[in-house]
Order: C-alpha cells, then structure tokens, then sequence
C-alpha cells in the first residue's frame, strides 16, 4: 500500500519502475513545503563557493522512460558549499517544470536544482523556485540555445554560477530522496526561499522540450520536520 502511494506520484516515463523498487521508502522527495508544516530555528549558515567564470556541458536527456531535464555538467572544482562543518562539491544543475517542491501547495513553473556530493557521496540538493519576471540574463546563454535532442551538446564557456544563488540565503531544510528513480533516500534538501525569475518566453522554451512536464508529485511527509529560518 505504502509503495502504491509512490508509484501513483511518478510521470508517466517512470511507469516502468515497479513497486517492489521503492517498497520501504518513506522519506522521499519532493514536498509540499507550507506555513502550517515547518518549524522555525536558527539554522547553521550555507557557505557557497562558486566560480564567476566557469564551463558548462549542457545536455538534453529526453530518453522515454529515464529521467528527463536538461542538466549542466560543471567543471571539477567550480563550486561547494559548506554547511554544518560538511564540504559539498557541485556536479550539476537541471531544471524541472513544473516546480516538483511547491510552495503553500502551489507550484511554480519552474524549479532549479543545484546537485551536490561530499566526500562520502553523500547528496545534497539545493533546490530554487523559479517565477515569472524579467528576462534572466545569465541563465539567457542556455534558454537561448537549449539542446532540442539526446545528440545535441551546448558549451557554455563563461558561466557566473553566482548567478544562481540569492544574497538572501534563507531556506527550508529537511532530508528526502532523489526525485527520480532510484528515489534513493538520505538526500539533504535545502529550497531556498528566494525565488528566482525568469520571462515567460525563457520558461516557455524549457516546457517546449518536456510538454508533459518532469516534475514527480508531492510525497507525504511521514513525520519528517522540515526547518526554516523564514521569519
Ligand atoms: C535529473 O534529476 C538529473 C539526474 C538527477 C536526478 O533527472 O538528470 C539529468 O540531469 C539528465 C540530463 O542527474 C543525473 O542523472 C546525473 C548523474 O540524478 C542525480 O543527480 C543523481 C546523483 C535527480 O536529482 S534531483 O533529485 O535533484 N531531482
Ligand atoms: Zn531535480
């Protein structure tokens, strides 16, 4: 019963993955992330490192039945973030339509993942919201040239991934699970409050290449606390 409340949350890519896959999982991401189910604390400080300047390989994985987004491969050693004495290193970020966490049950049309690993390879993902704005100029060399199919590699070749980070670095903490298969759990999640923004047309040319969307559905919380330092 348990496995069955996950496998109804999956894309229609994902309906090749069996329930036996996921039986036991019970702390799984995304969620949805609400007034009324976080708590407030002071939370340890985020320290990113990033590069102003580094190169990016994006691909396009639109396979059927594997996970589908477009995802920028960084240079070795680009960025880190040091959070609670552990020192993460940035392998890549993708992007998901519609938003997979949503925000007071709503979601988003977009949302940012910055996928990180420690030295134990141990993930942690740093998730964004992204709403509709203005035109994100650092984010136009990729929406401008997203690659169509599995055969097209965009170089980017001077990327601030600052960019992508708020001053503001207030957040929602909790610990979930890829939101892709293998769902594997033990995933630290950091959402960051700020939103960032996007034009409409820049949105519009992600969700041409994933019409159906590749966002996996909210999953219960199951008694897991999710922290904030919101006021
Ligand atoms: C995306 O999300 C990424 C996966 C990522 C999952 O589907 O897929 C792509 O970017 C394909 C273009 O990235 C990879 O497979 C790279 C190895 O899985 C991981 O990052 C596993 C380490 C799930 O990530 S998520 O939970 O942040 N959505
Ligand atoms: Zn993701």
């Amino acid at each position: 019963l348990v496995s069955a409340l996950f496998v109804s949350g999956l894309p229609a890519a994902y309906a090749d993955i069996v329930d036996d896959k996921l039986a036991g999982m019970e702390a799984q991401s995304p969620i949805d992330i609400r007034s009324d189910n976080t708590f407030f604390g002071n939370l340890s400080p985020l320290t990113f490192n990033l590069s102003s300047s580094t190169t990016l390989d994006v691909i396009n994985n639109g396979s059927p039945g594997k996970e589908k987004t477009v995802r920028a491969n960084v240079a070795a050693g680009a960025g880190s973030i040091t959070v609670d004495g552990d020192t993460y290193n940035l392998a890549q970020f993708h992007f998901h339509t519609p938003s997979e966490h949503l925000e007071n049950s709503h979601a988003t049309p977009l949302e940012l993942h910055l996928v990180f690993s420690d030295a134990n390879s141990h993930l942690l993902v740093v998730g964004r919201w992204i709403n509709y704005g203005d035109t994100n100029a650092a984010l136009a060399p990729i929406f401008s040239n997203l690659p169509q199919t599995t055969a097209d590699h965009l170089a980017v070749n001077s990327f601030n991934l600052n960019s992508l980070i708020p001053d503001n670095l207030e957040s929602f903490r909790y610990t979930g699970s890829l939101t892709t298969p293998p769902f594997s759990e033990g995933v630290k999640w950091i959402d960051l409050a700020q939103p960032l923004d996007m034009s409409a047309s820049q949105v519009q040319a992600f969700q041409k290449l994933f019409p159906d969307g590749d966002a996996r559905e909210v999953q219960p919380l199951n008694g897991r606390i999710i922290l904030t330092d919101v006021p």
